[in-house]
């Protein structure tokens, strides 16, 4: 039996903030520069270029730290409106070759392009023809992954970055993956990670040795997953349908915060911030749940979230009360955060317009 094999491209930016940086000033190329908050207002950096990547800089990193590391690092303000408007332009192009687009991110997409009859359906010819296009009119580089579903795109994409492709066909794709770090897989962070290397599982090829019954055991229904993509499966379809799940919002202080009550006005002013921030990207939709992140003075940070259908302080302070408990250091950053309601949605295509709009 023939089984028909779907082709999926990944494209992903490269460096996307401070390539559009860099396009503009281009005396940047080849300096340490990044996109983020300045050192001394705590900020944290977006994304750098490669000369900053050497001195080991990178995203979510404090600005400080970063400068220390690098001091003659030029840091920009993060343009966001400019970085929407290319995101759109991007997306312009990707619209030539299939409606069936996934958008992740600003710089990111998934494409099926199973369907798609240019370049005689060849994947890989239009993975190139996006790339060379992104480069000819906007003056940015992008990586591409292509492969026969979105796991392996995801990864292959960021193979031969910056500025490169990666294709591994229906064929490739079971060595691929057996080659592959387990940290490689969606859905495998740090925790999951720890509790496989307890397991002796460091590659795919080690996960694909242990049973399914013993993956359902240690990890619930993500075992099931784990057992398929270890494999090189994975099913999820492009969702060209995705809307907007959540909103949030944060704010790094000026200086840490040790005391609760310093925390109200900065909770009231977010929850503001928040609600305008939701009459404006995602106006019917219906919240679900509210949530907030703290992050204290050691950068570790947790989470704390409640069924809501409203946000409000009365709403926000035992959340914060409770992620609060969680350490005696000082608090650096408050963020909060709604969850929609998926199942009640108004106007569909309003929000997956307003999706890519970022
Ligand atoms: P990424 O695609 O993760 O990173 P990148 O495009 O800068 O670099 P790469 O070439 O490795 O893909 O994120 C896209 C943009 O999102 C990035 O340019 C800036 C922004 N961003 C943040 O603001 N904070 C973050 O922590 C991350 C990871 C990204
Ligand atoms: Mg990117």
């Amino acid at each position: 039996m023939n089984t028909i094999h779907r082709k999926i491209i990944h494209i992903d930016m490269d460096c996307f903030f401070i390539a559009v940086e860099m396009r503009d000033q281009p005396e940047l190329y080849h300096i340490p520069a990044a996109v983020g908050g300045l050192p001394e207002k705590r900020g944290v950096i977006a994304t750098c270029n490669y000369p900053a990547r050497q001195f080991g800089i990178h995203s979510a990193m404090s600005s400080a730290q970063a400068k220390a590391r690098c001091p003659e690092l030029v840091i920009l303000p993060s343009d966001i409106t400019k970085y929407r408007q290319v995101s759109s332009d991007i997306h312009s192009i990707l619209k030539q070759f299939t409606n069936m687009i996934e958008p992740l991110s600003l710089d990111e997409a998934y494409l099926d392009v199973t369907h798609c009859d240019h370049h005689s359906g060849s994947a890989t010819l239009i993975a190139q023809n996006i790339r060379q296009q992104i480069e000819a009119k906007l003056g940015l580089t992008a990586s591409a992954g292509v492969a026969p579903n979105k796991l392996i795109a995801k990864i292959a994409s960021d193979m031969n970055k910056p500025n490169g492709l990666c294709v591994v066909t229906p064929a490739q794709t079971p060595i691929f993956v057996s080659q592959l770090p387990v940290a490689k897989l969606f859905g495998v962070g740090k925790a999951t990670c720890r509790k496989l290397d307890k397991l002796g599982v460091v590659y795919c090829s080690d996960l694909q040795k242990l049973p399914l019954s013993e993956l359902h055991h240690n990890f619930g229904k993500f075992g099931g997953i784990l057992h398929q993509y270890c494999r090189g499966i994975d099913n999820r379809p492009v969702n060209c349908s995705r809307i907007r799940k959540s909103l949030s919002i944060e704010h790094t202080f000026s200086k840490d915060i040790s005391h609760f009550d310093q925390l109200i006005p900065h909770a009231k002013h977010l929850i503001t911030q928040l609600k305008q921030q939701h009459q404006k990207k995602a106006k019917h939709r219906i919240i679900k749940r509210v949530g907030v992140k703290l992050k204290f003075a050691d950068f570790k940070q947790t989470t704390a979230e409640i069924t809501a259908y409203q946000i409000t302080l009365d709403i926000i302070l035992p959340l914060i009360r409770r992620a609060r408990s969680r350490s005696l250091k000082p608090i650096r950053l408050l963020g909060l955060s709604i969850t929609f309601d998926t199942d009640n949605i108004v106007d569909q295509q309003q929000q997956i317009d307003l999706l890519w709009a970022g």
